[in-house]
């Protein structure tokens, strides 16, 4: 008995239908739900598609508004939070999540989790290939977060921390319901609390690989993810004082398969646009806390990996999420880092480029 949830902000309602429709034919789901952000997003024109959905398949479709259940800006851990909480009273034996911007979204990826799962795994988290430019948070900001919070356990190991797309068995589903510090986290930073918590419950854990990749809405200008950068840093600087996995966690995961040459060829964000983000001079309270990070701004900000792995830690000790200077310093600095790692080693080949990411991971790891 499988539940599937998409949670939806501002999306193009054709595609999120067609991912309700995908999901609600697929003869291992029982029921599916869209759960749209309490302000902006278009919850009534995919709540019209999806009674055409439920009409044509037979299967539940139910499309509603999040709750307000965290204490961080409401966003997408609203979204997913409400569906854990709802899925735990339902009881649904399984419950998978994904993003409803994906367009090459089919029956292959619920396939992929339900057979994991068959398997005994208790929590199947997709991961994809995906372009050397794109994952800039992942690569800058979570991974090696976790690599240095939880260094040789699975949490560094994990191709994709931040992913939207997973199976939980309702044993994990009832575990996060209940977990504090996921449901406190409502804006994008859910994602780290859940991995976390998910690699600490002692359940079975696999990766399953979507060859394909996940195409979905791209960004524009970096300055699209802003928010998302900033909450994901403060999400896994909140873990520094929490148990990582124990030596024993089950962790498996699917061999790594060929990366799609169209995906080595794309760049997945503007970095004329990004530039221009960052081309105003840094204010006052920005300047003191580049300076304060030990770095001089006079010089020229050139963030190569080097840099980088000396500032991290201290952006994770230190960032204040709520306050303007630190937001705008720490997105400047990530820009500067995303722009040197894109101009210096993207260039080499998309191969060198995933080595070079890999490695720095590993030095974060001290390994
Ligand atoms: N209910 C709800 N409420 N859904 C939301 C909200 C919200 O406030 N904001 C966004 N969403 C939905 C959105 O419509 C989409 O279905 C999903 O959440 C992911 O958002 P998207 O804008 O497509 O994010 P993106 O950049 O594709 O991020 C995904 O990958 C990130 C990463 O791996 O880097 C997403 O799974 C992120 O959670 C993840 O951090
Ligand atoms: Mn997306």
């Amino acid at each position: 008995m499988s539940l599937v949830v998409f949670p939806f902000k501002t999306e193009d309602p054709s595609v999120v239908s067609a991912n309700l429709y995908t999901a609600a034919r697929h003869d291992r789901v029982d029921e599916v739900w869209g759960v749209a952000a309490s302000e902006g997003s278009s919850m009534a024109e995919v709540a019209d598609l999806a009674e055409e959905v439920e009409a044509g398949t037979g299967t539940p479709v139910s499309v509603f508004a999040q709750e307000r259940l965290g204490i961080y800006r409401s966003g997408k851990g609203d979204g997913m939070n409400t569906a854990l909480r709802m899925a735990a009273e339902r009881g649904f034996e399984r419950t998978h999540f994904y993003d409803a911007d994906i367009t090459n979204f089919d029956g292959t990826w619920i396939d992929g989790a339900e057979s994991a799962a068959d398997r005994g795994y208790q929590v199947v988290r997709h991961r994809f290939p995906r372009a050397a430019t794109d994952a800039m948070i992942t690569w800058m900001v979570t991974r090696p977060g976790l690599a240095l919070l939880f260094p040789g356990t699975l949490l560094p190991r994990l191709g994709q921390p931040l992913g939207g797309e997973l199976l939980l068995s309702l044993t994990a589903v009832e575990s996060l319901a209940a977990d504090p510090f996921v449901v406190a986290r409502s804006d994008w930073g859910v994602d780290t609390m859940i991995t976390h918590a998910t690699a600490i419950m002692g359940l079975g854990i696999y990766e399953h690989n979507a060859a394909d990749g996940k195409r979905h809405a791209m960004y524009g200008s970096l300055v699209e993810i802003r928010d998302m950068l900033l909450e994901c840093l403060d999400a896994v600087s909140s873990l520094a004082d929490r148990p990582g996995p124990g030596a024993d966690a089950v962790f498996d995961s699917d061999p790594p398969a060929v990366v799609p040459a169209d995906l080595k060829q794309t760049v997945a964000y503007d970095m004329a646009a990004t530039r221009a983000a960052i081309a105003e001079a840094p204010t006052s309270g920005e300047l003191s806390v580049i300076t304060g990070l030990g770095l001089d701004p006079t010089q020229g900000l050139r963030v190569d990996d080097t840099t980088w792995h000396r500032l991290f830690p201290r952006l994770m000790e230190r960032f204040h999420l709520e306050d303007e200077s630190w937001r705008a310093a720490v997105f400047r600095l990530w820009v500067e880092r995303v722009i040197e790692y894109t101009t210096r080693w993207v260039p080499l080949g998309y191969d060198t480029a995933m080595t070079h990411l890999e490695g720095t991971i590993r030095r974060f790891e001290g390994v």
